[in-house]
């Protein structure tokens, strides 16, 4: 049984809100706060009892959010305070918890710390950040570059591990450390549940080693943040490139007081040679990496975020499964073996209708700093169609369309012009056509999350893999007293399955199989308990 410290988290069911993209309320052709006030129905009707909204506070937007210029403000194109403060207080009349996105690594360089900070080495903003006479190392922006800026006005260099507009904070600096504390105290006075926590692996750097992360005051100062009384028992998600179990339990075994789960991007390669370049996959690698996750979870006593998609990635059905023919079938195979695991569902936005990756015949059709910077990379070295092949492939803009509600103008998303190209397929596959369709993956969603709550053997039972590795498909079952359930998921050819025990009819399935056992059809899935003795 997982620690009482994190049990009831296993409740959680995490919807991820990119604002910029969800709703538009005064047609403006930006998403607002207003905007996810008028979903809040819709979600909570989809079973999901938590949102986690990508950066709301004021910032100039080179990075869309992730690059702040007041943590203590709400971005003015998402509205006001006051409407965060309507926000929170309609989540909470919903019973539902919000966590709030924290980028604790960098600023804007708007920000007007780092503006004090340049104007010289006397100010007490002096040392908020990382400043050189002479380039340190050789650390790379991961929007290409160096990641080192000559400052005029300082006259010297300072870090940016992401947009030159982005500068690194000197977390050496107690007053850093304060600073932070002192927006996380903010943000938990305004009710927040929980923070999602940018890079934090990076907030401790370790030039000695020549580490842009990792570094060896890491943990104190994710202690200094949410070891605190106040913050303890919040809801803690760090982003992280931790790849092993070992590394995760320094982060979140119960008694340290750090974070509560971690985002492990292991499986975010599965489909993709790197970010922009396709590799042949199935659902088996996916499958692989859920299954060690899940053993090495449980002996640890720690839980798993569980997620396929967020703001940074190309859907994943889009690489490992059939986003054509088979959409419906791969998007709900794909959420059977994933949300019916231990741990806490995130579900990105637009994931609840079968939302794939987009495809456009320019450049100019991307807004996202990455990939423009990638594509202008991959010219220098190759024809521009493939440089734009690469970008339709791994474009964080994939994730990033505005949000299709229905087959109106602008798919519903804004009366104005949106501010980036609506989704290339937005006819097809947008909330209205597939809740009235006769299959429908939202209506999957609300089904399979409605089954997760209303049986503890989805929560904190015991996770056993009865598939082998060489299978083409995945069985598990989840197991708490007497109760096993045992899910099914096919990958994508046509397989005979027999299950070592009886099974009552299937409580879910994709295709309305009326047995457990059989013939499965590509990406056809079942979810039925297991006959006692
Ligand atoms: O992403 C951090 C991160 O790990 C990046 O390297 C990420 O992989 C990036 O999208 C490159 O592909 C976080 C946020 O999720 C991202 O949106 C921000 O751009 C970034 O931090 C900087 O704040
Ligand atoms: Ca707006």
């Amino acid at each position: 049984m997982l620690n009482e410290k994190y049990r009831g988290f296993l409740r959680w069911v995490v919807y991820q809100i990119y604002p910029r993209s969800f709703m538009d309320s005064n047609g403006d052709g930006i998403g607002d706060l207003q905007g996810i006030i008028q979903k809040l129905d819709y979600l909570k009707a989809l079973g999901v009892n938590a949102l986690w909204l990508c950066p709301c506070c004021q910032s100039p937007n080179d990075d869309n959010g992730y690059d702040i210029s007041d943590y203590l403000d709400i971005m003015d194109e998402f509205g006001t305070m006051a409407d965060m403060d309507a926000l929170i207080a309609a989540l909470h009349e919903r019973s539902m918890k919000l966590i709030m996105d924290l980028v604790p690594n960098h600023t804007s360089t708007a920000h007007r710390w780092f503006q004090e900070s340049r104007k010289g080495r006397d100010n007490p903003y002096s040392d908020f950040y990382y400043w050189f006479d002479e380039i340190p190392n050789d650390w790379q922006s991961a929007f290409r570059g160096s990641a080192w800026e000559y400052d005029a006005l300082r006259g010297q260099y300072y870090l940016h591990s992401f947009a030159v507009s982005q500068a690194d904070l000197n977390w050496e600096n107690p007053a850093v450390v304060q600073a932070m504390q002192d927006v996380v105290d903010f943000w938990i006075q305004k009710g927040v549940d929980g923070f999602r926590i940018d890079v934090i692996d990076m907030i401790s750097k370790d030039f000695e080693k020549n580490q842009n992360g990792f570094g060896p005051r890491l943990h104190e100062f994710i202690h200094a943040l949410f070891g605190r009384e106040q913050a303890r028992l919040l809801f803690t998600v760090g982003e992280s490139g931790v790849q092993d179990i070992d590394e995760m339990a320094r982060h979140c075994a119960a008694e340290r007081q750090e974070l509560s789960t971690l985002f492990v991007f292991d499986h975010m390669e599965c489909g993709r040679a790197d970010k922009f370049t396709p590799r042949q996959d199935t659902l088996r690698s996916l499958r692989d990496l859920l299954v060690r996750w899940q053993q090495e979870t449980e002996k640890h006593d720690l839980f798993p975020a569980l997620f396929s998609d967020n703001h940074d990635q190309a859907p994943m059905i889009s690489r490992i499964a059939d986003d054509q023919a088979l959409r419906y079938e791969s998007a709900t195979d794909l959420a059977a073996m994933l949300y019916l695991l231990k741990g806490v569902p995130f579900i990105y936005q637009g994931q609840e209708i079968g939302r794939t990756a987009a495809h456009y015949d320019s450049i100019d059709c991307f807004d996202d700093i990455e990939s423009i910077r990638a594509y202008r990379g991959f010219c220098e070295t190759m024809p521009p169609e493939e440089a734009l092949a690469k970008i339709n492939f791994g474009s964080r803009d994939n994730a990033r369309r505005p949000m299709a509600w229905d087959t109106g103008k602008n798919s519903g998303f804004t009366t104005g012009t949106p501010w980036i190209p609506l989704h290339s397929r937005d006819r097809e596959i947008n909330a209205a056509r597939d809740l009235s369709a006769k299959r429908s993956v939202y209506r999957f969603y609300q089904a399979l999350l409605r089954l997760r709550t209303a049986h503890d053997a989805f929560l904190d039972g015991a996770f056993r893999v009865l598939s082998s590795a060489d299978d083409p498909f995945f069985i598990y079952t989840r197991s708490w007293k007497d109760e096993t359930w045992v899910i099914v998921c096919n990958f994508e050819s046509r397989q005979k399955i027999r299950l070592p025990f009886g099974c009552e009819a299937p409580a879910l399935s994709n295709l309305c199989r009326h047995a457990a056992d059989g013939e499965y059809l590509p990406y056809e899935c079942a979810v039925a308990r297991v006959k006692k003795q």
